[in-house]
Formats: structure tokens, C-alpha cells, sequence
């Protein structure tokens, strides 16, 4: 059985999910367009597991949203939620290959130890100055100044970098008002800007040649195949939803290519 959701998630599921204003945000916008759903199998759309923790029990829950539109293959947000222990919107989009466009990629992650928030315009070719050039200049004066207010996120896993722009918004907050404060008065605007920039980059997309699709077809793959090998929620999702759906979600799902 699967199914299909396309203007919000359900509210009854995650009920004190703190990403929705995020998440709302990002569905009105990509509204603009032509929004197309997508079906996905009914266990990945919804899914709530009771988990041992320290001898209690506890509840996850899972959400996804997902669709697509004529340029953006596939648009999916994973939402999870597990009370007091874990919130999450980890969102991505994926362009056709037949446009020369970066991904829209956002994680933003609260545990007990604090946030951790990761948005990024992340190139499907790096090293390809047709690929980043437009949207460097645009995206580095966003980052400059934004990424000035809010601390450093720390070093990455160095096989990372290379999918990472030099736009990546990354940051460490502390749970409490201060965090809250830095969520609300600048990683929200830095958001909106973001992904108004990248909104306007998918409406200006021209379609490329085939070749240079492959080549960009080629690029998604790899970061596809990196980001489900090496998803840092791995632990996280097999704790909440066991191991066989955990892998069938990252690699079927998630990372599909
Ligand atoms: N990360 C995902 C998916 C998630 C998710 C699909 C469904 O790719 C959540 C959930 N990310 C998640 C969790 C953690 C991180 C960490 C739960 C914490 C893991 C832990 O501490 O136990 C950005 N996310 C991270 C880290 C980075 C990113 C750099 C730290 C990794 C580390 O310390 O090893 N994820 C990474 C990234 C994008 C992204 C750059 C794109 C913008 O989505």
C-alpha cells in the first residue's frame, strides 16, 4: 500500500515536532510551482515505534513529505520526533539532471546534547565552474552574513567537503533560550533567504544538453550514494525504527538514485 501527501504533514502525528514553521515555510514556497505528488509505501509516510530507553519506553515517530515538480525530480522532508530526545527536519531536493542546478539541502537537528544546523546549496559538481559559478556569488553573501552570527558547527568529516559549498551554513546551539533565540531571529531569515535564492535559480534553469545531463546525472548519483552510506542518522533511526526499516528508508527513500 502506499500514499500521498501534498500541502502539509499530518499534525496528529507530530505533535511537539518544533520544525513545522520551517517545514511550512518551505511547502508554501515551492507551491509557486507546479507541486506533483509523489506515492510512497504507507509504512515510510507515517511510521510510530515504541523503543526501549535507559528502561523506559518511549515513543519515535517518523513523517515524510515528498513530491515533485517539473524541474525538481524528487522533494522530500524527513521529519522525526521522539519526545524530549529527538527532533529533526532533514530536507532535500533533487533536481532533473537535465538542469544544471545544486541541491537544496537542509538538516536541522535537536537532541538533548543541543542543535546541530546544516543548510546548504550543495553542488552536484563541484569542481565545475559552469555548475557553481551563478550561484556562488550569490550564495557567498548570504553566507558571510549570516554564518557571522551564529558560531562555527566545527570540523567535518574531510571526505565530506567535497559536497559542501562554500555557502554551507553550519552551526552548534545550545538547547534553552539563547539557542531558541538564534533559531527565531537568524537561522529562520537565513533560511527564508536561502531558499528564495534557490527557488529563483530552479524558475531561471534552462534544460541542458544530453551529455552534459549525464555528466550531471552522474554527479547526483555519487552524492547519493555517499549520503546514504554514510547518513549520520543512521544510529539514531535504527534506535527508533529497528535496523531493516532504517536501511530500506535511507536507500529507498531518502537516497533513492
Ligand atoms: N541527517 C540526514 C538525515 C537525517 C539526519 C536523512 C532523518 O541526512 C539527521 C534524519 N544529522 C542527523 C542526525 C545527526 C546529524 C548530524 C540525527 C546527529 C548524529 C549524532 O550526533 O548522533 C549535515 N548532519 C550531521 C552532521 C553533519 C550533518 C555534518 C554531523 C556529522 C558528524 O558529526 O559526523 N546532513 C549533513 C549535511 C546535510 C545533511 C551537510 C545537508 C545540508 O542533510
Amino acid at each position: 500500500m502506499s500514499s500521498k501527501r501534498l500541502h502539509s504533514l499530518d499534525p496528529v502525528v507530530l505533535k511537539e515536532w518544533r520544525w513545522e514553521p520551517f517545514l511550512s515555510e518551505t511547502i508554501q514556497a515551492f507551491s509557486r510551482f507546479d507541486l506533483q505528488s509523489v506515492s510512497l509505501p504507507l509504512d515510510f509516510l507515517d511510521k510510530e515505534n515504541c523503543f526501549r530507553s535507559k528502561s523506559t519506553s518511549q515513543i519515535a515517530v517518523s513523517s515524510t513529505w515528498a513530491c515533485r515538480t517539473k524541474k525538481l525530480r524528487f522533494l522530500r522532508a524527513a521529519c522525526v520526533e521522539s519526545s524530549g530526545s529527538a527532533s529533526v527536519l532533514n530536507f532535500l531536493v533533487n533536481p532533473l539532471p537535465k538542469y544544471d542546478l545544486p541541491f537544496f539541502g537542509a538538516d536541522f537537528v535537536t537532541l538533548p546534547s543541543g542543535h546541530l544546523l546544516a543548510l546548504d546549496l550543495q553542488p552536484v559538481l563541484k569542481t565545475d565552474q559552469v555548475h557553481t559559478e551563478n550561484v556562488w556569488k550569490s550564495l557567498i553573501p548570504l553566507h558571510k552574513r549570516w554564518q557571522s552570527l551564529l558560531p562555527p558547527g566545527g570540523p567535518i568529516p574531510r571526505e565530506a567537503e567535497s559536497y559542501f559549498s562554500p555557502g554551507f551554513l553550519w552551526t552548534r546551539l545550545p538547547l534553552g533560550i539563547e539557542g531558541d533565540r538564534l533559531i527565531s531571529e537568524v537561522l529562520r531569515p537565513a533560511y527564508s533567504e536561502y531558499l528564495s535564492l534557490y527557488l529563483n535559480l530552479v524558475e531561471q534553469a534552462i534544460e541542458v544538453s544530453a551529455p552534459r545531463s549525464s555528466l550531471l546525472l552522474e554527479g547526483q548519483k555519487n552524492y547519493m550514494r555517499y549520503r546514504a552510506k554514510k547518513d549520520p542518522a543512521r544510529g539514531l533511526l535504527t534506535r527508533f525504527f529497528g535496523n531493516e526499516w532504517t536501511e530500506s528508508y535511507i536507500n529507498d527513500i531518502l537516497f533513492d538514485l
